[in-house]
């Protein structure tokens, strides 16, 4: 059955994976991101049948107020819901970090997934179904240096996801949260180190990532799986990566 998903950070990354595979699949996408050429660039290519583009900052909290109503009549009625769009800035420890960027961070992170979902979910209630599948990671459990804020950012996804479960029992609506690990390929690093490719490249160097394809794949089989099954937390990682030693200063 063609389904009706809006997907948050579709120009790039996962985001755009994630709306190619789901239009494989046959269902039809909003991609949703602030740079609006990538997004009308998709629609060409797949098709304005499948793809429409919506120019939209997460961090805008009148925009969001204003979904689903703004959206393209025949678009309204949003089935699943992914909330990608997010950002990590720097690797700085807490006692020299830049307050701005942690700033956007929650505001990305946290108040953008939280609003969108907010806009969406009555309307997945009324109608008795509906999928929200938020992006996580790992780093939402395991604790790295520098990894101060978007950590915490990461876990407040996986408690709003839980405690959204709980809400939402009964309700035919599901709420997953997907925790990657290391994934190349994105312009996740890019971001994070403001552009300084040799930084960015510095975590992916001589190893074998994931890729944003094993994301997709992973958020496709969620959202494919009997009705009455929820993957409430999925925590994917590369086979070359596993979680790090506790920091011990001494002397
Ligand atoms: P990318 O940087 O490739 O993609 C991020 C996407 O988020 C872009 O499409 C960008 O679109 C969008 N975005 C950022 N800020 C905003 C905003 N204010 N409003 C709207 N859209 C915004 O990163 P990834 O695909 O790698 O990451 C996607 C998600 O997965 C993020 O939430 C990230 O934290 C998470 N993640 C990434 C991992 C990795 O290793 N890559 C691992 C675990 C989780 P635009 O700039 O056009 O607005
Ligand atoms: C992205 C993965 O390890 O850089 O969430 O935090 S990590």
């Amino acid at each position: 059955m063609s389904r009706t998903a809006l997907v948050t950070g579709a120009t790039s990354g996962f985001g755009l994976e994630i709306a190619r595979r789901l239009v494989a699949a046959g269902h039809r996408v909003i991609a949703a991101g602030r740079r609006t050429d990538r997004l009308e660039a998709l629609r060409d290519e797949l098709g304005a049948e499948a793809i429409c583009p919506l120019t939209l900052d997460v961090t805008d909290a009148g925009a969001v107020a204003g979904l689903p109503g703004a959206l393209a009549e025949g678009w309204r009625e949003v089935d699943i819901l992914v909330n990608n769009a997010g950002l990590a800035l720097g690797t700085t420890a807490a006692q020299d970090s830049d307050l701005a960027q942690w700033e956007q961070m929650v505001a990305t992170n946290v108040l953008g997934l939280m609003r969108l979902t907010h806009a969406i979910l009555p309307g997945m209630v009324a109608r008795g179904r509906g999928d929200i599948v938020n992006l996580g990671s790992v780093a939402a459990n395991y604790p790295y240096p520098g990894g101060n804020v978007y950590g915490a950012t990461k876990a407040f996804v996986q408690q709003f996801t839980l405690g959204l479960k709980t809400d939402l029992a009964g309700t035919g609506v599901r709420v997953s949260d997907v925790q990657p690990g290391l994934v190349g390929g994105t312009e996740f690093s890019h971001v994070r180190f403001g552009g300084d490719d040799a930084k960015a490249g510095a975590p992916y160097a001589d190893t074998t990532p994931m890729t944003a394809a094993d994301v997709a794949e992973a958020v496709l089989w969620i959202i494919g799986l009997p009705a009455h099954v929820n993957v409430n937390r999925i925590e994917l990682m590369p086979v070359v990566q596993g979680a790090g030693p506790f920091v011990v200063k001494r002397g």
